[in-house]
């Protein structure tokens, strides 16, 4: 069947119909991830107010993307005592945070204590705050840094309080790439058992794709099929991430940057494709919040938060250090025509402005 006629009457697309989806011009391309995006959201674009804590940037892998990490080219490497993280949420609740997004670099100094007490520490002052952690990358770390399992790596998170897992380290499945761009760590197999695992406990998880830079659109599809098929059986991804490469102080040269269409139609093509995950998220911090304003009309719905502070992708030259003030991202949205919806984590409506 034509793939027009196949998008009219909502039907599940294959891979040969996400890339030829790349071939259709822009526009109609977006009204159809709009109409998606639409039935499915109206006029609301989700956020949070949260704040994104990096505990270490000290870090036993080399993904050639990464600028966060201490290396050459971004020396001051740190690693925070549970005190100074303590002290970072408390200033995050005083601000309104209600989720903290913890991601870490690959550290073994501290064992695997150090990781999980940071969340029962965090927990037991605001058990009301939702702790957003550890990825399917540093678990697997963790497991194979400490011999653990990956079932007891996840009964631990459980154990100290850890409410959802962020949707890091997936960058892209296609093994060949990862080979390039991040050998060495979890393989794209065990990121989605990991995740499988987790949803196996009735928890929910996010799921990442890094693209821009030497992955082709098939292997961007490709790795939209992986997480759809996923889907199929468990339901817990909450939201699709596409991360834009940021290409500054790291070491994986690319020849050229990717541009606002070809972005705005792998977001649309998300909405496509994975017609069995709820959200799509235009993470504002990679691809500036103007054109993940522009995206609400592409298939996103939501722009991930205010953040309050960014050092990963702001390392490797995104504007995105200082996160947003509330008032500029409610501001934003309304003016765009669209409706401001604050949610929890777990896309809960807290509050429509
Ligand atoms: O996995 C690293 C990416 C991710 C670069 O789950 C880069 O709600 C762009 O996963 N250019 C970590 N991206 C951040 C992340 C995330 C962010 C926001 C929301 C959620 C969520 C998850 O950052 C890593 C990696 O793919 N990253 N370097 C770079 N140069």
């Amino acid at each position: 069947m034509n793939l027009i006629q196949k998008l009219k009457n909502s039907e599940r697309l294959s891979h040969e119909d996400g890339l030829a989806l790349y071939d259709l011009d822009l526009f109609t391309l977006g009204e159809f991830a709009n109409k998606v995006r639409q039935i499915r959201h109206g006029k609301k674009v989700f956020f949070n107010i949260n704040r994104h804590i990096n505990p270490t940037n000290i870090c036993a892998d080399v993904c050639k993307f990464c600028a966060f990490s201490a290396h050459r080219k971004n020396p001051n490497p740190y690693r925070m005592t549970h005190d100074e993280i303590l002290k970072i949420a408390d200033e995050a609740v005083k601000n309104g945070a209600k989720e903290i997004h913890i991601v870490s670099a690959h550290n073994k100094e501290g064992g695997w204590q150090w990781y999980l007490e940071i969340f029962r520490l965090i927990k037991q002052k605001y058990p009301s705050l939702h702790v957003k952690a550890l990825t399917a990358a540093e678990i697997d770390f963790i497991s194979r840094s400490f011999d653990m399992s990956y079932e007891e790596v996840i009964e631990k998170m459980c154990e100290y309080g850890v409410d959802s897992m962020p949707g890091g380290g997936a960058e892209i499945f296609a093994e060949n790439i990862r080979e390039k761009i991040c050998k060495g760590k979890v393989s794209s197999q065990n990121w989605l058992k990991i995740h499988s695992l987790w949803h196996s406990r009735g928890k929910m998880s996010n799921a990442t794709m890094l693209f821009g830079h030497i992955e082709s659109r098939a292997d961007r599809i490709d790795h939209m099929l992986r997480l759809r098929a996923v889907q199929d059986e468990t339901g817990g991804f909450n939201a699709f991430i596409p991360l834009v490469y940021q290409r500054e102080n790291n070491y994986l040269q690319t020849s050229d940057f990717l541009g606002s269409a070809e972005i705005l139609k792998t977001i649309a093509i998300s909405r496509l494709m994975l017609d069995n995950v709820p959200h799509i998220k235009a993470y504002w911090a990679t691809s500036t919040i103007n054109l993940a304003m522009i995206a609400q009309e592409f298939g996103a719905d939501d722009l991930d938060g205010t953040i309050q502070k960014e050092s990963i992708q702001s390392a490797a030259g995104a504007k995105s250090a200082n996160g947003m003030a509330l008032k500029d991202f409610i501001d934003i949205i309304k003016t765009s025509g669209y409706t401001p919806v604050e949610r929890d984590s777990l896309y809960n409506e807290i509050k429509i402005y």
